[in-house]
């Protein structure tokens, strides 16, 4: 089954939004695999967000990340990566439309609460970089039987 990597940025974190973020993924019907709460590092920030190394908000991206801790999480669930993005709304939340993460409770994009994986190949990539195997878990849900 598919697995991405959503994170709760430190904004999130600091307005007490883990559990509002938490909750909606849960109800969606995905399932919790992985989830830390954490400081990221100078150089974990620069490696997971190295697409836009050459973008002029990419500094204030770096010190935005490492400035407080994060929530990193590890959801699984069918189309989950797409559909997390759906969740997540906009990059920009002035465009996120009303019932997403961005949409509801952020303001502007330099702030905008929650990451998510954009890909496949980004999935894979950002759950290894912030996650060893052995920090993840398989486990049966027998809710899944009435999702699925
Ligand atoms: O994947 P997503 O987070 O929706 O957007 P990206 O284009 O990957 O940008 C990553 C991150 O950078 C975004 O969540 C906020 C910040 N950012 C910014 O501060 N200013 C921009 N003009 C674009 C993005
Ligand atoms: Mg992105």
């Amino acid at each position: 089954m598919e697995k991405t990597f959503l994170m709760v940025k430190p904004d999130g974190v600091q307005r007490e939004l883990i559990g509002e973020i938490v909750s909606r993924f849960e109800k969606k019907g995905f399932h919790l695999v992985g989830a830390k709460l954490m400081s990221v590092s100078k150089e974990l920030a620069e490696q997971h967000y190295g697409e836009h190394k050459e973008r002029p908000f990419f500094g204030e991206l770096v010190d935005f990340i490492t400035s407080s801790p994060v929530f990193a999480m590890v959801w699984q669930g069918e189309n989950v990566i797409a559909t997390a993005r759906q969740m997540m709304g906009s990059t920009n939340p002035k465009d996120a439309a009303p019932g997403t993460v961005r949409g509801d409770f952020g303001v502007t994009v330099g702030k905008n609460i929650i990451h998510g994986s954009d890909s496949p190949e980004s999935a894979e990539r950002e759950i290894g970089l912030f996650f060893k195997e052995e920090e993840l878990v398989e486990y049966t849900k027998l809710i899944n039987n009435w999702i699925y």
